[in-house]
């Protein structure tokens, strides 16, 4: 399998994110990308190549050109307003009762358009999500154009996507990945796309971009929202709006779940997925659902993650697999490769 790399992730390395009551070292960082190429190149998965550069029409068929402009500007702003050379983050968020206003201030900039302070914004930051996003994109034009009978690619994404909104970033997300790469299928002609995600926190930018939408299907396995970030959103009763109605599938589950009720989520989105009949298949591959992993509660072992390939392969759709989370950096090539090897050895 073909795997797409930039190393522009390594300018994205931001210090502390808000998690657990404290400033913490970011979860989210460079190794655990290098990781992951090295166990690409240890199994002998395939060619990796650097992505095209897109330029930015692809993304504003997701994100509000007021958002990309902001992403674009932040660091700048937050320079020549702060001085300060810490990574920027928002000190106060647009909730109940205020005014949706984007201020001057670049603390209420970010405040507008951020959900969290775990998605700092430092001086590489634009340049890696844009990296991010056309890997994302060089993946999804392989695929889409069948080169060398390509069946799936790999986009080793980073940083991750799927909590950003059209115009939000959050839980280490600045450009939606997935939501990107669906809506480049739909726009080269497909009728009907699917986004599987089986990272483990639930991936609401993905699912509010096509919450209203029915020509791309979302169905998500997750920590249950009730426990876990990203908490007001990823419920079994949202299941989409008008025409998108029946094409939000959410599937949130308890701490401590283990393969069995695992694999029963994932045959049953899986059939949901088939019966949809999509022309092209994209999928959010976290691999947070490791029992070690230090912010997360499932408790699936490496031996899985092969299987949850094997499964998807039996879809039998063209597929693209995009990087999301799995902090457990140790594990993290074998867990996410062992995915992509399991997808491969099933085809
Ligand atoms: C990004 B991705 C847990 C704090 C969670 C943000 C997590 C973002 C996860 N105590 N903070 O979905 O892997
Ligand atoms: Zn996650």
């Amino acid at each position: 399998m073909l795997t797409v790399y930039s190393e522009d992730h390594r300018g994205h390395a931001p210090k502390y994110e808000l998690t657990f009551g404290e400033f913490l070292p970011c979860f989210e960082k460079p190794s655990r990308a290098e990781m992951v190429l090295a166990r690409v190149k240890e199994v002998g998965l395939g060619e990796v190549i650097a992505p095209q550069d897109f330029g930015r029409a692809p993304l504003a068929r997701v994100h509000s050109e007021a958002f990309l402009d902001f992403l674009e500007a932040a660091w700048g702003l937050w320079t020549a307003e702060t001085g300060s050379a810490a990574d920027a983050l928002p000190e106060a968020f647009v909730t109940r009762g205020l005014r949706q206003v984007v201020p001057e201030s670049i603390y209420g900039k970010l405040g507008y358009y951020a959900i969290d302070c775990a998605a700092p914004i430092t001086a590489g930051t634009w340049a890696a999500a844009r990296a991010s996003a056309n890997a994302a994109l060089t993946a999804q034009r392989q695929v889409a154009e069948g080169a060398e009978s390509v069946g799936a690619a790999f986009a080793l994404c980073r940083p991750p996507g799927h909590h950003a909104s059209a115009d939000t970033i959050g839980g280490y997300c600045y450009l939606n990945n997935a939501a990107i790469t669906a809506q480049a299928f739909r726009d080269q002609g497909a009728k009907r796309v699917a986004i599987l995600d089986v990272d483990y926190h639930g991936g609401n930018g993905t699912q509010t971009i096509f919450y209203r939408r029915a020509d791309v299907l979302f169905a998500s396995l997750h920590g249950h929202p009730k426990t876990e970030y990203p908490y007001y959103l990823g419920y079994a009763e949202e299941t989409g709006e008008g025409e998108g109605e029946g094409a939000n599938l959410n599937y949130p589950l308890e701490q401590g779940t283990e393969w069995p009720a695992y694999e029963a989520a994932l045959d049953d989105a899986c059939a949901r997925i088939d019966a949809y009949g999509p022309d092209a298949l994209v999928i959010s591959l976290g691999v947070d659902t490791f029992k070690e992993d230090p912010i997360s509660k499932f408790k699936l072992e490496s031996e899985h993650y092969p299987r949850i390939g094997e499964k998807i392969a039996a879809l039998k759709r063209p597929t693209v697999f995009l990087m999301e989370g799995g902090y457990a950096v140790e594990e993290i090539g074998i867990n996410a490769v062992g995915v992509l090897t399991g997808f491969e050895g099933a085809g």
